[in-house]
C-alpha cells in the first residue's frame, strides 16, 4: 500500500473537479441538442451513458495535471470532457453483444439494453466524434495547443492505443502470458489515462520534461488501474462497482488476477503505484495528485 491517505481536503478537491467536468458536459449536451431535433433520441442515448455516474478519473487527471504545470482548469476543460466522452464511447461499445455482452454499466442497464443495439453503436460513434469537435472547436485554446491535443487524443484512442488494446483482447481472449497481458493493459486501459495526463500538461503548455514525467506516471497508474479492475471483477461489491462480478471469468478472459492470484496482483498494483508516485516529484503542488493516486490503488469501486 502507498501509505498515503485520501484526506477530506483531497476528497473535496476531487468533488470540485468532478462538478466542474459535469457542469461543462451539460453545457455541451445543450449545445449539441440545438439543431438536432431529429436525432435527439441518440443524444439521449449518449447522455444516458455520459451521466450514468462514472468516477470521472480521466478528466480529474487532466484538470489537475494542467494545474500542477501552472495552468488553470479552464485551459483543460474541453480536453477533460473530450476524454470522458471517449471513455464513455469505449464503455458503450465494450458492453455490446459483439464485445463483452454486459447488461449493466455504472449501476444501470447498459446503453444497448436501454436504447437498442443500433442506437448504442451510434451513440458511441457520436461521442467519439463529439470529443474531437469539442477540442477542435474551442477557440479559447491557442491553435498549436489545440492541434497537439487532438493529435494526442487520436493517437492514444486509435489502433496503437485503446482500440489496438481491445483488438488484442478480443483476439487472444483466454490465451495470454504475463507480458502480452500487460502490453494489452497498457494499450486498452493505459493509453487513455496516458492521454489524460499528457493532455493536462499540454493544455498548460508545459515543457517536455513534465509531459514525459506525466507519461511515465500514467504508464504505471494505467497498469495498476486495470489490475485493480480485475480484482474488483473477482471480489468487488456489485452495488459499488455497478455491474455483476465475475464477468471476466464468465467470458473466459485471462486477467492478471486470474493468472497470478489476488495477493500477487495487489502487490503488483502497489509496486506500480509506488513507481507512479515517484514521477510526481517534479510537479508543483502535487499533494492532491499524490493522494488521488493512493485512492486509485485503494478504491473499491
Ligand atoms: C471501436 C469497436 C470499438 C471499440 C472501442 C471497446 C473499446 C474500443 C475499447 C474498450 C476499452 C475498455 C472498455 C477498457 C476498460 C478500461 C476500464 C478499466 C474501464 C473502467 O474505467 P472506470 O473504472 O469506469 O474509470 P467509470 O465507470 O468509473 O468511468
Amino acid at each position: 500500500m502507498s501509505g498515503i491517505a485520501f484526506t477530506d481536503a483531497a476528497k473535496a478537491r476531487f468533488s470540485e473537479l468532478v462538478d466542474m467536468t459535469e457542469a461543462h458536459l451539460e453545457k455541451l449536451r445543450i449545445k449539441v441538442l440545438e439543431g438536432t431535433a431529429e436525432q435527439s433520441g441518440i443524444v439521449d442515448a449518449m447522455w444516458y451513458s455520459v451521466s450514468a455516474g462514472g468516477k470521472r478519473i480521466r478528466p480529474v487527471l487532466t484538470l489537475e495535471f494542467c494545474r500542477s504545470c501552472g495552468g488553470t482548469e479552464q485551459q483543460a476543460l474541453s480536453a477533460a470532457c473530450a476524454l470522458e466522452m471517449i471513455h464513455t464511447f469505449s464503455l458503450i461499445h465494450d458492453d455490446l453483444p459483439c464485445m463483452d455482452n454486459d447488461d449493466y454499466r455504472r449501476g444501470k442497464p447498459s446503453c444497448h439494453k436501454a436504447f437498442g443495439e443500433a442506437e448504442a453503436l451510434l451513440a458511441g460513434d457520436a461521442l467519439l466524434n463529439l470529443a474531437y469537435e469539442t477540442i477542435a472547436g474551442d477557440e479559447s485554446i491557442p491553435d498549436g495547443i489545440r492541434t497537439a491535443l487532438v493529435c494526442e487524443l487520436s493517437r492514444c484512442t486509435g489502433i496503437s492505443g485503446m482500440i489496438g488494446g481491445q483488438v488484442i483482447d478480443t483476439t487472444y481472449s483466454g490465451g495470454f502470458d504475463e507480458k502480452l497481458l500487460l502490453d494489452m493493459y497498457s494499450m486498452k486501459t493505459g493509453a487513455l489515462l496516458k492521454a489524460a495526463c499528457r493532455m493536462g500538461c499540454i493544455a498548460a503548455d508545459a515543457d517536455n520534461e513534465h509531459i514525459c514525467a506525466a507519461e511515465r506516471y500514467a504508464e504505471n497508474v494505467g497498469l495498476a488501474f486495470q489490475i485493480i479492475d480485475d480484482i474488483l471483477d473477482m471480489t468487488g461489491d456489485e452495488k459499488l462497482i455497478g455491474k455483476p462480478v465475475g464477468s471476466d471469468a464468465q467470458n473466459g478472459k485471462s486477467t492478471y488476477a486470474s493468472l497470478k492470484g489476488i495477493e500477487a496482483s495487489r502487490e503488483k498494483a502497489a509496486q506500480l503505484t509506488g513507481k507512479a508516485l515517484c514521477e510526481l516529484d517534479i510537479f508543483e503542488n502535487n499533494g492532491f495528485l499524490k493522494e488521488f493516486t493512493a485512492f486509485l490503488l485503494e478504491r473499491n469501486y
